[in-house]
Order: structure tokens, then C-alpha cells, then sequence
């Protein structure tokens, strides 16, 4: 997608290729965030797994316990954003088998439009690791998968493509 090479993964699977667990929060109806982001990250290699819109946060952890990905990317475009994605990540913090895993959010948060620049950095001291506000783009949170340390168990994936 932006010509630079594959996404290096985290490479906790198997076979090296970097999971993300894909999720809107409980109150967003919103889809096309979803499938957008979902083509885009298995354009750049990487392998999705989908949770769609309204999911509540007791099955997106009992998701991330069952398929344990590198990353989770939370997306929501209703304007509820912020206080969805506090609640959520204080649910996600607290809970041993996710405290360590990688998680963001993006979207748009609020109803203002412009970025909020404290709330997105309240939101980054409750422990998200990165917030993409609706003035970001996709090349950013490649940019942020890109980033994430490598295990020595992964293997870098050489071709782009559909990773399923
Ligand atoms: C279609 C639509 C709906 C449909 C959704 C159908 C469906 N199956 O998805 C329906 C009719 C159900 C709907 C309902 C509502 N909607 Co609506 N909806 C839209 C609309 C017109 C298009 C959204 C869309 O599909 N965009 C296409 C996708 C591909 O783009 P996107 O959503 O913008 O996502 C991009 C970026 O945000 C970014 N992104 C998103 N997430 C993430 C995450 C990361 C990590 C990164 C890096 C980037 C990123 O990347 C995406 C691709 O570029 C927008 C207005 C608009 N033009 O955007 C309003 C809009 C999103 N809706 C809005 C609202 C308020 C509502 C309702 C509350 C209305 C109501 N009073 O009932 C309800 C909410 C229901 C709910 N429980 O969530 C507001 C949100 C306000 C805000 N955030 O400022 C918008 C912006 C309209 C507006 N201008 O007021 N909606």
C-alpha cells in the first residue's frame, strides 16, 4: 500500500505473519471503517481477524484469549471514541492475559472534528499505545505495525498479499 515493503511482524504465529485482532467498541454500529482497514492491513501482508461493529468488550478479550494476536486495532467513527475507548482499555489493562499485548485506536473519536490532543493523550496514559485521530491516515499505523519489535520466532513475510 505505500510502496515500502511487507510490514515486519511481531511473528508470534507460526509461520511469522503478524495478527491483527480488528474491533469496533460496544456502541458503534459503523462498518465500512472496519472492512476498510481490514482490506488495507491484509494488503500490507498481514493476517486479520475481523470482530465487526457493537462488539462488547467481554468478547473482544475472550477473543484476544482464544486467537492471542500481536496487535489489537480498534476502530470507531461515531463520536463516542473517547469514552468508549477508556472504558475499554481499562477493562483491557486490567486483565493479565492482555496487559501486554499492543493495542490502538482510531477513528473519529469525537463530534469535534479536529483532534482533541489531551483526550488522545489521556487515552494514551490509560494505556493505549498509539491513537490515530481522523486527520491520520493508513500510512501511520503502518508505520506503527512497522515499529513493533520483532520475536526471534518470526520469520519476515517477503510478498505482499492477502495473508489468509
Ligand atoms: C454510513 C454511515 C452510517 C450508517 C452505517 C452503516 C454501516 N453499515 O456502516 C448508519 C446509518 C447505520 C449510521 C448510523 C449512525 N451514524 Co453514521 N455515518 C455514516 C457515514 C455517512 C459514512 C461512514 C462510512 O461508511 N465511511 C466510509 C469509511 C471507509 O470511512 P470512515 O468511517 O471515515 O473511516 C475512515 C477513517 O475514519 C479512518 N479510520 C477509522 N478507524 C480507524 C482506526 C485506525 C487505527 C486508523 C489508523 C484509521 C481509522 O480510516 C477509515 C478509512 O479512511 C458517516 C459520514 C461520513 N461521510 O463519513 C456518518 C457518521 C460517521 N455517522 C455519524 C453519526 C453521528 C451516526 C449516528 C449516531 C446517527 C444517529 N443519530 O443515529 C448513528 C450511530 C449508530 C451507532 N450505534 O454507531 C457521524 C459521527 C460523528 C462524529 N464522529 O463526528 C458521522 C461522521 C456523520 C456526521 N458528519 O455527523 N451511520
Amino acid at each position: 500500500m505505500t510502496g515500502s515493503g511487507p510490514v515486519r511482524p511481531t511473528g508470534s504465529a507460526e509461520d511469522g505473519v503478524m495478527r491483527v485482532l480488528l474491533s469496533s467498541v460496544p456502541s458503534d454500529a459503523h462498518t465500512w471503517n472496519l472492512v476498510f482497514l481490514q482490506l488495507a492491513l491484509e494488503q500490507a501482508g498481514i493476517r486479520v481477524r475481523n470482530l465487526g461493529a457493537c462488539v462488547p468488550t467481554s468478547s473482544l478479550l475472550d477473543a484476544v484469549d482464544d486467537w492471542r494476536p500481536d496487535v489489537v486495532v480498534i476502530s470507531t467513527v461515531n463520536g463516542h471514541g473517547y469514552p468508549d475507548g477508556r472504558h475499554l482499555i481499562g477493562e483491557f489493562r486490567a486483565r493479565p492475559s492482555s496487559r501486554s499485548i499492543p493495542i490502538v485506536i482510531g477513528g473519529k473519536l469525537g463530534i469535534a472534528g479536529a483532534s482533541d490532543r489531551h483526550r488522545i493523550r489521556e487515552l494514551v496514559r490509560l494505556g493505549f499505545d498509539a491513537v490515530f485521530p481522523d486527520d491520520s491516515d493508513f500510512v501511520e499505523l503502518e508505520s506503527f505495525l512497522r515499529s513493533l519489535p520483532t520475536t526471534t520466532a518470526g520469520a519476515m513475510r517477503s510478498e505482499r498479499g492477502p495473508a489468509c
